[in-house]
């Protein structure tokens, strides 16, 4: 499945051609009451990543006409989660390996707020996420790492590259290969220069149309998966922000942090909120520099934003 559009998806056949499929009549009325089939664990809502099973047969003018009969239960997925809503759940992307979050080391300033709220943004999807630091030639790799440390103290995998050096690619292709990953982060970072450098034959247009102008376009619904050459998927996600933090429970937040995760069993109270309260060991550690006192305000200030949301009624 690479893409949808009102009703009809593009579809990837195993030989490596594609065709127009829409759903089977059973699985449309199925998704539409927001039920699942009867034999069981199927997904609601078709989504781009998911794998699906097409029989085709000739239609009345003679021409074969493609229908989706099943849909293979999902590995993992990345949505958009609208609480209060019935089924209000709107997968974006299906059997996710991975996210790429995307920025650059300088042109534009890499802005650490906004890749902590893409970080959790993987994490409350369970999705495991690599941080791309481009245009290393602009900087040195030694700024560049000294700029990026306290993700790596965090345990993420750090990838610090440029397409004008070289650097990091080799690297890079090897965990993207054969693999589903959605490619996200600010625009102008170099994120189609990367895919395209990686992946000779992939032709992503370099600082194209700005995510402003696609979303006007409704071409295509959240996503599109690119197939790539030698094996693998990448989902052009049109700005994790769009997925946004909606849905994510006020007290997950902290468990989104995965340096946070040792000290939370920790804290006199157990309801602490990691903000204000005495006997808190994860503002212990913060002070004692066990843990980046930027990415602890990254989390107050979005434990906040949920809160206050949360209490808003959304
Ligand atoms: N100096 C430098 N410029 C780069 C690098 N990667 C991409 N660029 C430039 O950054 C601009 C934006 O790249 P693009 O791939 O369109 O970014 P996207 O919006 O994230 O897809 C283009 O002018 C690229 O040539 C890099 O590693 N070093
Ligand atoms: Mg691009
Ligand atoms: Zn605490």
């Amino acid at each position: 499945m690479l893409t949808g559009t009102g009703g009809v998806w593009r579809v990837l056949l195993e030989d490596g051609s594609s065709v127009d499929a829409s759903m089977r009549g059973r699985l449309k009325r199925d998704e539409e009451r927001g039920t699942a089939a009867k034999d069981g664990a199927k997904p609601l809502k078709l989504a781009v990543g998911d794998v699906v099973d097409i029989e085709s047969e000739p239609g009345p003018d003679g021409l074969i006409v493609h229908a989706i009969a099943s849909i293979t239960p999902r590995r993992s997925q990345l949505a958009r989660r609208a609480p209060g809503r019935a089924f209000g759940e709107r997968v974006v992307v299906a059997n996710l390996d991975q996210v790429l979050v995307v920025f650059a080391v300088a042109n534009p300033e890499p802005h650490p707020k906004m890749l902590d709220r893409f970080l959790v943004i993987a994490e409350a999807n369970d999705l495991a996420a690599r941080i791309v630091v481009n245009k290393c030639d602009l900087a040195g790799q030694s700024s560049a790492r000294a700029r990026f440390a306290d993700y790596e103290k965090a345990g993420y995998p750090v990838h610090y590259t440029s397409i004008k050096d070289g650097s990091g690619l080799e690297e890079l292709r090897a965990v993207v290969q054969g693999r589903v990953s959605a490619l996200t982060g600010p625009s102008g970072v170099g994120k189609s220069s990367l895919m395209n450098a990686l992946f000779p034959g992939l032709t992503l247009r370099v600082g194209a149309i700005s995510d402003s102008v696609n979303k006007g376009r409704h071409t295509t619904v959240g996503a599109l998966l690119h197939p790539l050459p030698g094996g693998g998927f990448v989902a052009d996600t049109p700005g994790l922000r769009e997925v946004g933090l909606w849905g994510i429970e006020v007290r997950e937040v902290a468990h989104c942090f995965p340096e946070l995760r040792p000290f939370l069993d920790g804290c006199r109270f157990a309801d602490c909120t990691h903000l204000v309260e005495p006997g808190c060991a994860v503002r212990e550690a913060v002070e004692r520099g066990e843990v980046s006192r930027s990415r602890w305000e990254s989390y107050a200030k979005l434990r906040d934003e949920l809160a206050s949301a949360a209490s808003s009624g959304w």
